[in-house]
């Protein structure tokens, strides 16, 4: 099914022996794997003429959230300067996730390479992470914004950083931040002036403005937009509302194990129309001011001058629902949740170019490892993507495998694409050829069954290759609807004033005044697992 199908048995057979707890240690063996691997290349003799990497990565993105990719009704110039100016990757999935917080195991998988079966995503622990790899072989590197994956591997992966957010989520215009001190460790936690992603692009943009010119960095800016709160600022909340999506449901059709995550209460149920359109601008405004924040980061290379050129990468850790099949949050193996964008721009990649083939956002571990000449030892299941620019080949794999918490499991070959639901012995089948919103479920339809035989061996496979312990079936199935109508929501401690106002009823007493020491809200937010 892929091309080194020998390095994967060998991690899968690894993974396999995990424990089946989610978020298990990496087994014993891979760690030792890891221990002996050889660390990188030497940074190259004489002048490093390499280029430049910026690595800017968005949260909760749509996959339909770029107006280069075809959406009319959101303004993204500085995002569609990017795909102007590279590869856009049009079918890149995140595999998924252990639990609700998908955003930290896709983070551990972009910055190891690996699925996230086959990570300690809390720690990143026994994985050789990106940046580590780059600074060792020369690269300045620095990060800023949300990092997910635990204090310890930010030390190793950079050698700067500012505005770091270690933690999910917070309010927009209350980030908890530290600084990283020269000696490795961190200053005391404080909030940030300003939003979030123009604090974050601030760092981002000075950070660049003031790196030696003798060695080429490695910059990650990760943003928190436009993960919830939607909450941009109010020039961008004041704008037409999108219409809904084709496959907006009233609520989703089964119980999929995760209607009722934080995420899906940000809004009632049976879902309204208008609130989901409301809910859609404010997200998409939320976009549009983070796509602002970024042309100030690509303005600040664009500054910088001088002969080495720069890689640019824009991604984003998955992308989210609101409203899409009666779903507001990203915990679901549909497109519209595990897909996201994924473009790059910068010297050799060809310009405007889109491709279909399937890829992972985590295929950047090994393609930015290999643009920077970094060998990489460990045992991966990232690809290279630059093949497929190059015109070598025209696909990395034949199909992709998602899996969400111990209730959702799909795969696609890029064409049909299978999910199943153990909990609830619920299976669906789509042809995304025909119906890329996947609204018609083929999978009681025996015109189809060698469909579904084919990809059920597919499943199969990717299941034993990444060491996947959760059953397909289960003894006790429970039942497939769930009514939420009227179902009882709070807000959580980051929504704003005016957004508790205004999709929340009011509480029956006021909700006690947020802590106002700063460093008691970074604690708090770095121990949560939103
Ligand atoms: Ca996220």
């Amino acid at each position: 099914m892929r091309q080194n199908l020998l390095v994967l048995l060998s991690l899968g057979a690894l993974a396999g022996s995990a424990s089946s707890q989610e978020g298990a240690d990496i087994p014993a063996a891979a760690s030792d794997v890891a221990a002996d691997a050889p660390s990188a290349e030497p940074a190259p003799a004489g002048p490093d003429d390499r280029p430049n990497i910026l690595l800017v990565f968005a949260d909760d993105q749509r996959v339909d959230t770029i107006g280069a990719w075809g959406n009319p009704a959101i303004q993204t110039p500085n995002m569609d300067r990017i795909a102007a100016g590279g590869v856009s990757f049009r079918r890149s999935y995140c595999m998924g996730s252990s639990h609700g917080a998908v955003c930290a195991p896709s983070r551990a998988m972009l910055h190891t390479g690996r699925a996230y079966h086959a990570i300690n995503h809390r720690t990143m622990e026994g994985c050789r992470t990106l940046g580590e790899l780059l600074g060792e072989s020369g690269f300045q590197t620095f990060g800023t914004g949300k990092w997910h994956n635990g204090r310890d591997s930010f030390t190793r992966s950079f050698s700067a950083g500012r505005e770091i957010m270690f933690g999910g989520m917070s309010d927009h215009n209350k980030v908890p931040v530290v600084d990283m001190e020269d000696d490795g460790t961190f200053s005391e936690g404080r909030r940030a002036e300003g939003h979030s992603s123009d604090v974050f692009s601030g760092a981002a943009a000075d950070f660049i403005a003031s790196a030696p010119e003798d060695s080429p960095f490695f910059c990650y800016v990760a943003f928190t937009a436009p993960h919830d709160p939607r909450d941009p600022p109010l020039a961008w909340r004041d704008r037409e509302r999108p219409a809904l999506p084709g496959n907006f449901r009233a609520q989703h059709d089964f119980d999929n194990g995760f209607l009722k995550v934080r995420d899906e209460k940000l809004a009632a149920w049976p879902r309204d129309p208008e609130v989901v359109r409301d809910q859609l601008a404010e997200y998409y405004g939320l976009i549009e001011h983070l796509d602002d924040a970024v042309g100030r980061v690509l303005a600040a290379v664009d500054a910088r001058g001088g002969d080495r050129e720069t890689i640019i990468v824009y991604a984003a850790d998955h992308g989210l629902a609101v409203g899409s099949h009666g779903l507001l949050g990203k915990q679901s193996v549909y497109e519209h949740s595990l897909r996201a964008p994924m473009m790059i721009s910068g010297p050799g990649i060809p310009a405007g170019r889109h491709l279909t083939a399937l890829t992972y956002l985590y295929d950047l571990y090994p393609t930015l490892l290999g643009l920077a000449g970094v060998g990489i030892e460990e045992q991966i299941h990232g690809e290279d993507l630059r093949p497929l620019w190059d015109g070598e080949v025209t696909q990395v794999r034949d199909s992709i495998f998602l899996s969400m918490g111990k209730t959702q499991r799909a795969v696609t070959d890029g064409r049909f694409k299978l999910c199943v639901y153990p909990k609830v012995a619920h299976r669906q089948l789509f042809d995304l050829a025909s119906d890329p919103l996947e609204t018609m479920d083929l999978a009681t339809n025996p015109a189809y069954a060698s469909h579904i035989a084919r990809l059920e061996r597919e499943m199969g496979t990717w299941r034993r290759l990444i060491g996947d312990p959760d059953p397909l079936v289960v003894a006790d199935p429970t039942e497939l609807r769930m009514d939420l109508s009227g179902a009882k929501r709070k807000p959580d401690r980051w929504q704003p004033k005016w957004i508790r106002e205004k999709y929340f009823d009011p509480p029956e007493k006021e909700p006690a005044e947020e802590p106002a020491q700063a460093k008691r809200e970074a604690s708090k937010t770095e121990k949560s697992g939103v």
